[in-house]
């Protein structure tokens, strides 16, 4: 016998097909005290620190560190879903959360800036993974309790001028000087680049390895870039001159014998994938929401936007797309938190959420009145100029398809 469908009030625009009931309890938790964080400590000021204006702070570092400061005291999220992060915490009572929960505060997050969510995801799968998955005792126990309490911040380190789809064509070297490293080259776009420790991947004779470089140290320096998106953000360029470090700065773990040691830095970049699948659909979700509540409000040829077929087509568009992508997401987080996924999985959900978020921004601003071009009125503009970066970072949307078909097909097409 099937069950009858029923007839509801009306299915939430927001939620269509309930799917936040899906969510593990952790998840929700996670979700409702993200969402808090965002609308208090972020939603008011955004347009305001994207057009430039950072006041109370006196420079960008100055934002971002104390950003980093209320995530870490009010939400303890960075690097939270470590399974072994109580540990170096020394806190017993510490419960790492799921996959799906760091996802969905990823969602919240970007749901308010995009670069919000890479300030966490910098900070949790790139760096604290890093270094939890490939770093000695002695690192792990003096970085991933400061990272995680956000009163320490650390970049990654692996882009190079030449370009960052190939890192295997890397110039960055580090040779040994006795017991010390020396390092030598140039990182590009680096999320926060003034950090108080860069984890730093160069050719060693060895292979590639990951290094921790610490603020400050001589022959490191950073510099960073004027941009028109992700504006609230920093990407900086990193430059090694005879950069000595001591041994101990040298991430000891290695899984692949030379030659596919790429293999470490792109599991980093796995993890940063995985926040992004779930980030852009926050993104999205901004802009939907922003489009319908204004064409149900805004009155054009005598009748609510909403009420024309044009508006509607591109608005159940919209809705769909989200659905589609929220779906994707929620099914790479099982997969992840089963231990069954693979990063060509990540590949296809970044392929697809991204690109589907980028036409979700795109047909907002198309929906929005002329003033979606300033800073102030709307935030889907802000949402649209952002969501182009996600596209090319981490993996552009063309590495992705070529990940994907690589492994449809048993080609390599790169
Ligand atoms: P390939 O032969 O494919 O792989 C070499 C070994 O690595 C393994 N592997 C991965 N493992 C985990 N996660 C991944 N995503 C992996 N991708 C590959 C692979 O299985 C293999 O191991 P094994 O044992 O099977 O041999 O290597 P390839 O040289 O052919 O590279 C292929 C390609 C193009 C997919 C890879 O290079 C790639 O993903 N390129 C894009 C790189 C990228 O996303 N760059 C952006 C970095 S963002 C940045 O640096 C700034 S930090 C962010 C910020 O600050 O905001």
């Amino acid at each position: 016998m099937t069950a009858s469908i029923v007839k509801m009030a009306r299915v939430n625009p927001m939620d269509y097909y309930g799917l936040e009931d899906e969510l593990p309890d952790d998840a929700k938790t996670v979700r409702d005290a993200a969402k808090e964080f965002v609308r208090k400590e972020i939603l008011p000021h955004i347009q305001r620190w994207d057009k430039g204006d950072l006041a109370p702070f006196n420079n960008h570092e100055e934002f971002v560190r104390e950003t980093a400061r209320k995530i870490g005291r009010q939400l303890g999220l960075f690097g939270i879903s470590l399974k072994n992060l109580g540990h170096y915490l020394d806190d017993p009572q510490f419960e790492p959360v799921s996959s799906t929960a760091y996802g969905v505060a990823m969602r919240e997050f970007e749901y308010a800036d995009s670069t919000l969510r890479s300030l966490a995801s910098v900070q949790s799968s790139l760096s604290m993974f890093a270094i939890d998955r490939y770093g000695s005792e002695e690192q792990k126990k003096r970085w991933l309790p400061l990272l995680h309490r956000g009163e320490k911040i650390a970049c990654f380190g692996l882009t190079e001028p030449q370009g960052g789809s190939d890192p295997g064509n890397m110039k960055t070297t580090a040779s040994r000087r006795g017991e010390a490293w020396v390092l030598n080259g140039t990182k590009v776009w680096i999320t926060n680049g003034f950090a108080d420790v860069a984890i730093v991947w160069a050719k060693t004779p060895d292979g590639i390895r990951g290094f921790l470089v610490e603020k400050g140290t001589p022959g490191f320096s950073h510099r960073s870039e004027e941009k028109w998106t992700f504006r609230a953000g920093i990407a900086s360029s990193l430059y090694f001159s005879n950069c000595e470090i001591p041994a101990s700065s040298l991430l000891p773990v290695t899984e692949s014998p030379p030659g596919k040691d790429l293999a470490a830095p792109l599991s980093c970049l796995s993890e940063a994938r995985y926040s992004i699948c779930w980030g852009v659909v926050g993104a999205a979700r901004a802009c939907y929401e922003e489009a319908l509540k204004t064409a149900q409000s805004r009155i054009m040829f005598e009748v609510p936007l909403a009420q024309k077929q044009e508006m509607q087509r591109k608005l159940v568009w919209c809705l769909n797309e989200i659905e589609n992508a929220q779906m994707v997401a929620l099914r790479l987080g099982r997969l992840k938190d089963a231990g069954r996924i693979s990063y060509a999985h990540i590949s296809l959900a970044k392929y697809n959420n991204v690109a589907r978020s980028c036409k979700v921004a795109r047909l907002a601003v198309e929906m929005l009145p002329a003033d979606v071009f300033t800073f102030d009125a709307y935030h889907s503009g802000r949402h649209f100029r952002n969501l182009e970066v996600v596209k090319k970072y981490e993996g552009t949307h063309e590495v992705h398809t070529l990940i994907v078909g690589r492994e449809i097909t048993g080609f390599n097409a790169f």
